[in-house]
């Protein structure tokens, strides 16, 4: 099947063609202050000076995230971070305003934090395992190597006119090469902006466009489930209504040669031509890191702006303390880099701290169901970090194809994306960990750059509650609202979940849009950032996430602006308008179901409409956002001044339409039964069918 010689036949030819160089030597930060963070600091590695702080249980350190952040987050980043220049502030932030700046004044390179300093400790550590779509072919890569690759990536952009701040797009599915890219670009203060291969073309070049990428980089084909995707296709007619990209560099992922044309240059070939060291560009804190694309509940996806410092401390942090990692362990977290969770908890959390990360290329099912208990048995495995919808998935097969496994390197169970059912949460823990692991359910987003809340840290033991994130990480200070913007003391109340005071993670803008930033997250709540999300606190003070409270819909863990899905439905001739919601499903928590009012002169070829819908969909955004259902319908229930009330189609799909609330704002109240009609008729269609 799809196989080169891999990663270690490359690192082979480079070696031969220039000469090797090993990690250079390092100096430590010039802030010899340990901050201790938790009861098991890395040893060795972050235990360089080590000065432990009086105060080291959890509930202490908590209290001094919220009495005094800045000092609590000046040591953390003094000690965690290797600096080129001290910062003179901890940070410079205004809510009220969308202001967000920390570690003002500070200089520092991520990928020397994330390579350089475990090179020369230990150049032999394993940084990356590769766990290619095929069991049984993984691959290891040294941090020696891996500051290798990133260093000859890093030539190769500038020698294709990369420079500092320049924006680049990656769009490949995880692997050593697509992770020296990321850390390649941040050597040279470049800007990456990873788009998820399941993407379309269309989606890519909208991508690429906002972002006004200089460079892409890609593959020949992806891998997946024993299926090849033909990657460089998609980019090659993204680019052609993309000016602004120069080359396109191609690595080789498989066998098949693919055509190359004028833009085109094979990145393996360029990497060999280039020295195998690339000074690190001195960057600030606040320079931009990465943007990454995420849908909201309204208008085009935004480009979520990251930056240096504040996102790795941030990322480093969590990755120790929410997942329990220490020295040593195998971090095994099974997200693709094309989103938030592979940035950092696959690349940069796990790299800063000098973990092993594994990188997983394949799926749940491949080649049979109990594939990732294979995996933690193969590579002993010792945090686990999956999504409900795969776990989902998983439960629905027999016990045997998990305990068949030896899963007793395993410590840390975790989940991420979208509430976490409690049949998936207890199978996840009671199957899978044996009820000897704990299960944390981690919240955050995009956005919030690292985990916000989840059971972990918490007291030696203490109690996790299942699918609940439950307790706020360091520094976070969560805030429930009601309709009117006020406060809910207390437990029992359920709202808005908001955030009351900064955290270094947290996003700095929207690309090209600040304005939007701010009206999208600061405006909502004056003085607080707003999630979009609704979450309940219990009589205990614990947090349970009860899901978006906007138009973006979370389909297997995979965010979805509806407003996108209508814009793609719109373009059809036949579609004068269209409103999509979220429905439930068993397996991926969400689908979009989609109302469309056609033209009348298209009513007659219905079906054949409904089809192209689709295929409009997929080839618009991505074939995870096609609708599960198509219901016609004359007109769709709106207000007075014209807007559509998804509320009252929400409860249509989802069967609820006997609740369906105050619809007395309705321009014309009728239009709610002839939907229901509608409804009804397609659900004895389908059921029939
Ligand atoms: C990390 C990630 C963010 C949205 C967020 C929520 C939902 C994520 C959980 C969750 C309940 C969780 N980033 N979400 N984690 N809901 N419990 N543990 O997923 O930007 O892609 O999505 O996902 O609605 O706002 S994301």
């Amino acid at each position: 099947m799809a196989s080169r010689g891999g990663i270690h036949a490359l690192l082979r030819t480079l070696r031969r063609t220039s000469s090797y160089a090993a990690g250079r030597e390092i100096r430590p930060g010039p802030a010899c202050v340990l901050l201790r963070l938790g009861a098991r600091a890395l040893s060795g590695d972050a235990a360089l000076c080590s000065r432990p702080l009086s105060g080291e249980t959890h509930a202490e350190l908590l209290e001094l995230s919220h009495r005094d952040p800045d000092r609590f987050w000046g040591r953390a980043a003094r000690d965690r971070l290797t600096w080129d220049r001290d910062f003179e502030r901890v940070q410079d932030c205004d809510l009220q305003q969308g202001r967000i700046r920390w570690f003002v004044g500070g200089k520092l390179n991520v990928s020397v934090n994330c390579l350089d300093v475990h090179a020369a400790r230990d150049p032999n550590r394993v940084a990356l395992i590769w766990e290619k779509d095929e069991p049984g072919t993984e691959e290891r890569v040294t941090y020696r190597e891996l500051l290798e690759m990133t260093c000859r990536i890093a030539n190769t952009l500038k020698t294709h006119g990369v420079r500092k701040g320049d924006r680049v797009a990656i769009y490949m599915p995880v692997s050593p090469v697509a992770v020296a890219a990321m850390l390649g670009c941040a050597r040279i203060g470049a800007v990456h902006t990873v788009v998820f291969a399941g993407f379309s073309s269309d989606a890519l070049a909208g991508r690429i466009q906002d972002a006004q990428c200089k460079v892409v980089i890609t593959c020949n084909q992806g891998v997946r489930g024993g299926r090849l995707i033909n990657l460089k296709a998609t980019v090659d007619a993204a680019v052609k209504s993309c000016p602004t990209v120069k080359s396109v560099l191609v690595a080789q992922r498989t066998n098949h040669s693919v055509p190359m044309g004028e833009l085109d240059t094979p990145l393996e070939e360029a990497m060999a031509r280039e020295s195998a060291e690339c000074p690190p560009e001195v960057m600030d804190s606040e320079d931009m890191l990465f943007m990454l694309y995420t849908s909201g509940s309204t208008g085009k996806p935004k480009g979520i702006v990251h930056t240096q410092a504040g996102y790795l401390l941030y990322a480093a942090l969590t990755h120790q303390h929410v997942f329990d990692y220490s020295a040593g362990d195998v971090f095994g977290c099974v997200a693709d880099i094309g989103w938030i969770t592979g940035h950092s908890y696959v690349v940069y959390g796990p790299l800063a701290n000098g973990a092993t990360s594994v990188l997983f290329e394949s799926t749940p099912v491949y080649p049979d169901p109990g594939r990732y208990w294979e995996t933690v048995q193969r590579l002993r495995i010792n945090q686990f970090y999956t999504a409900p919808t795969a776990i989902r998935l998983l439960l629905k097969y027999e016990e045997s194809w998990v305990k068949r496994y030896d899963r007793s390197s395993l410590k840390t169970l975790a989940s991420v994306g979208e509430p976490i059912n409690n049949e998936a949460w207890e199978w996840f823990y009671h199957v899978v960990g044996e009820g000897r692991c704990p299960l944390v359910d981690t919240w955050w987003q995009t956005e919030t750059g690292g985990v916000c809340i989840a059971p972990r840290p918490a007291e030696e033991g203490a109690e996790i509650r299942p699918a609940m994130a439950m307790r706020p990480f360091y520094g976070i200070q969560p805030a429930l609202m009601n309709e009117k913007g006020q406060i809910l003391p207390g437990g029992g109340v359920s709202g808005a979940l908001c955030v009351g005071q900064p955290w270094p993670g947290m996003a700095r803008s929207i690309f090209g849009d600040h304005q939007r930033f701010v009206d999208a997250y600061f405006k909502p709540y004056p003085g607080y950032y707003f999630t979009g999300d609704g979450a309940h606190r219990t009589e205990e003070g614990y947090y349970q996430i009860t899901g978006r409270m906007d138009d973006v819909i979370n389909i297997s863990g995979h965010r979805l602006g509806t407003a996108e899905v209508e814009d793609a439905l719109d373009e059809h001739p036949d579609v004068p308008e269209s409103a999509v919601v979220g429905v439930s499903h068993e397996l991926k928590g969400e689908v979009p179901f989609a109302f469309v009012v056609l033209k009348e002169s298209a009513e007659e070829n219905q079906e054949d409409v409904l089809k192209e819908l689709g295929q409009l969909v997929a080839t618009k955004i991505a074939k995870y956002a096609v609708p599960d259902h198509f219901l016609v319908v004359k007109r769709l229930p709106k207000t007075r001044s014209g807007k559509i009330m998804r509320r009252i189609l929400r409860k249509v799909a989802m069967e609820k339409a006997d609740g369906l609330g105050d619809t007395s704002t309705l321009d014309d109240p009728a239009v709610v039964s002839e939907i229901v009609q509608a409804y009804q008729r397609y659900k004895s269609r389908t059921a029939k069918a």
